[in-house]
């Protein structure tokens, strides 16, 4: 649907400045902040993660510096995060700033390495208090990282800020490490509330930088449809190409 946005005839009451800690790089939206853990979440040399550390699961995939898909080479650093003992009962909360989006197909990546006989469940919530279930991730080769992508399926009415990793598993050859989490970008939903409304078009205009003029910091990544490095006039016919209006 194609809309022509005028305006003058709304008045935008305040524009939200989106946060600036909404890691989108290089078209993917990974997770911002690790909400809440259980006691026992290390990374791969046996520290335990503590808030200076959380950020072993933030941002991209940064385990495998020379990208040979085996996270134990000497070179590469250990900015990993998963379960310290044997026991089941272990977790993760991610958040994201911008919500994720149940598109067509599958929604959220989760990139990792563990044990051949590893299980954990994974679940999403819009509001970090009611959680449903997506799915299972399960064993692999231990140090080969992998990616488990999974579907929301139609399960939330609106986008995706918190997913869950449950460890179920228990005993040897279970264990798990995280490298990120990610998922699509909605673009030109630059404060994240899951709709493209008259306050993403402000910050659109805020944004706006012509052809070639650059993306002026984090908070204005969502606005750069064509992912070419400007929010220029293709970026803004794409707006209001997908301009939704007010969804809650
Ligand atoms: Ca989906
Ligand atoms: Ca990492
Ligand atoms: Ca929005
Ligand atoms: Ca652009």
């Amino acid at each position: 649907m194609r809309i022509t946005l005028i305006v003058g005839v709304v008045t935008v009451t305040a524009v939200t400045a989106p946060s600036a800690s909404a890691e989108i790089i290089d078209g993917a939206n990974w997770a911002d902040e690790v909400v809440e853990y259980s006691a026992n979440i290390q990374n791969y040399d046996g520290f335990l993660m503590d808030e200076d550390m959380e950020w072993w699961l933030l941002k991209e995939p940064d385990c495998d510096v020379n990208e040979n898909g085996y996270a134990w080479d000497p070179v590469d650093q250990d900015t990993v995060a998963g379960w310290r003992t044997t026991d089941a009962g272990e977790y993760v909360v991610m958040y994201w700033e911008h919500g994720l989006l149940d598109r067509s197909g599958d929604d959220l990546s989760i990139i990792l390495y563990g044990g051949p006989f590893a299980d954990a469940e994974v679940s999403a919530s819009v509001d970090g208090v009611v959680y449903r279930l997506i799915g299972t991730i399960g064993g692999g080769t231990p140090g080969y990282l992998r990616e488990e992508t999974l579907d929301f399926a139609g399960l939330f009415d609106t986008c995706v800020h918190y997913v869950q990793v449950l460890r179920v598993a228990s005993g040897p050859q279970t264990g798990m490490f995280f490298d990120a989490f990610g998922g699509d970008v909605y673009w030109g939903d630059f404060d994240g509330d899951c709709d493209i409304d008259l306050y993403d078009f402000a910050s659109l205009q805020v944004c706006f930088s012509g052809d070639g003029g650059g993306i002026w910091g984090r908070a204005c990544a969502p606005g750069d449809f064509d992912r070419d490095d400007d929010i220029d006039g293709d970026d803004w016919a794409s707006f209001a190409d997908e301009f939704t209006g007010p969804v809650q």
